[in-house]
C-alpha cells in the first residue's frame, strides 16, 4: 500500500523538480497530484512518461493525501500549511515560512534527520534555504571532528534561485547585449547580464540581507546553535547551482588532508580537489545533480585551526526539491508516517 502525495505549486523551478525527484527515485506513492494557483488550472506537467493535470489548489481535498511537498511561497504557505496539517497530510514546506517556528522541524537529512520526528505538533517540516543546504551538507562532518567555532561564507547564487522570471531575465538581457539592444532590469535591482549584484532578498536595519540573516539562522538551527556565521550573498549571472566560498575556525585542529578524507566518506558529499586546472567542481557541472561538491579544500593559515574550501550544489534539487522528498523518505524509512489507505 503506497502513499497519496501532492506536489503544490507544481508548476514552478521547483515544483517540477519535485516531480522529476519522485519520480526519478521511485517514491513509493500510488498516486501522485499536481497542484498550483486556479491560474494554471487544467494545465498539465510532467511525472516520469506521464502527464498530470493540475488541480487548483482550493479544489483539492487532502483528507486522504498522505504528504504534502510544498513550493507556492511564504504567504500561501502561511494560508494553506496550517489547513493541510490540520487534515493530517504532513506539509513539507519549502518557503520560509514555518523554518524560525520552534514547533516546526527545519531538516536536512545528512545533517538532522532525528529532527524530522517532530513534526507531530504541527505536521508541518521545513525544507531551508538553498544556500543553507548545501553549506550545512559539507559542515556537518568538518564540525563532528574539530566542532566549528565560525564560519565566513561568501555565496555566488544562480538566478534560479529567485524563479521562472528570473531566468528568463538573465536569458534575455544576455541576448539583448548581444543584438545592442536596450537592457531594462526588472526582476533584479540592476543588470544581472555579465555583472552580478551584491544583494539577495531584502535589506535588514543592520545591513545584512534577509537571504544573509536566513543563512545565520537556519545553520543554527540545523546544524549548531553555538556556530557563529557571517554571510554575503550574491547573484550571478548562472542559470541553476550555488556555489559557496567557506572559510572556517575550529575549536580543534584539522588539517586539509583530514578534511578532504571525511568530506569523502560523508553522506551527500562529493569531493573533487586536485590541484591543478580544472580539478575543481563548477556549478554548471553540478546542475541537474543530486550531490553537494567540494573543491578547493586548504588550511587558513591566518587563524588558528582554520579551512577554506569551496561548496557547490544545484540550488533546485540539494537546495529545495531532493531535500524535500528526502525528507518524506525519512518519514517512511523510519516508520514515521503509515498510508492513510492502509488505516
Ligand atoms: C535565492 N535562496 O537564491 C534564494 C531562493 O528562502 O527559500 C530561496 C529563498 C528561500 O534567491
Amino acid at each position: 500500500m503506497g502513499y497519496k502525495v501532492a506536489v503544490v505549486g507544481a508548476t514552478g523551478n521547483v515544483g517540477r523538480e519535485m516531480l522529476s525527484i519522485l519520480a526519478e527515485r521511485g517514491f513509493p506513492a500510488d498516486e501522485v497530484i499536481a497542484v498550483a494557483s486556479r491560474r494554471s488550472q487544467g494545465t498539465e506537467v510532467s511525472f516520469g512518461d506521464k502527464t498530470l493535470k493540475v488541480q487548483a489548489l482550493e479544489h483539492v481535498d487532502f483528507s486522504d493525501v498522505d504528504i504534502c511537498v510544498m513550493s507556492a511561497g511564504g504567504s500561501i504557505s502561511k494560508e494553506w500549511s496550517p489547513k493541510i496539517g490540520a487534515q493530517k497530510c504532513v506539509v513539507i514546506d519549502n518557503s520560509s515560512a514555518w523554518r524560525y517556528d520552534e514547533d516546526v522541524p527545519l531538516v536536512v537529512p545528512e545533517v538532522n534527520a532525528d529532527a524530522a520526528a517532530g513534526f507531530t505538533k504541527k505536521y508541518i517540516i521545513a525544507n531551508p534555504n538553498c544556500s543553507t543546504a548545501q553549506l550545512v551538507v559539507a559542515l556537518k562532518p568538518l564540525h563532528d571532528k574539530a566542532n566549528i567555532k565560525r564560519v565566513v561564507v561568501s555565496t555566488y547564487q544562480s538566478v534560479s534561485g529567485a524563479g521562472k522570471d528570473a531566468m528568463d531575465e538573465l536569458f534575455t538581457q544576455t541576448r539583448a547585449i548581444f543584438v545592442s539592444d536596450p537592457v531594462e532590469p526588472k526582476k533584479f535591482p540592476k543588470r544581472i547580464a555579465f555583472n552580478l549584484i551584491p544583494h539577495i532578498d531584502v535589506f535588514m536595519e543592520d545591513g545584512f540581507t534577509k537571504e544573509e540573516w536566513k543563512m545565520t539562522a537556519e545553520t543554527k538551527k540545523i546544524l549548531d546553535p553555538k556556530i557563529k556565521l557571517t554571510a554575503t550573498c550574491v547573484r550571478v549571472p548562472v542559470f541553476v547551482a550555488h556555489s559557496e566560498v567557506v572559510n572556517i575556525e575550529f575549536e580543534n585542529a584539522i588539517t586539509a588532508d583530514e578534511a578532504r578524507s571525511i568530506l569523502r566518506e560523508a553522506p551527500g558529499c562529493l569531493v573533487v580537489d586536485k590541484h591543478e586546472p580544472g580539478g575543481y567542481i563548477t556549478p554548471y557541472e553540478a546542475a541537474g545533480e543530486d550531490a553537494t561538491y567540494i573543491s578547493r579544500i586548504r588550511e587558513d593559515i591566518t587563524v588558528e585551526n582554520g579551512l577554506t574550501m569551496w561548496v557547490v550544489s544545484d540550488n533546485l534539487r540539494k537546495g529545495a526539491a531532493l531535500n524535500a522528498v528526502q525528507i518524506a523518505e525519512v518519514l517512511i524509512n523510519r516508520g514515521l508516517l503509515k498510508p492513510k489507505k492502509a488505516a
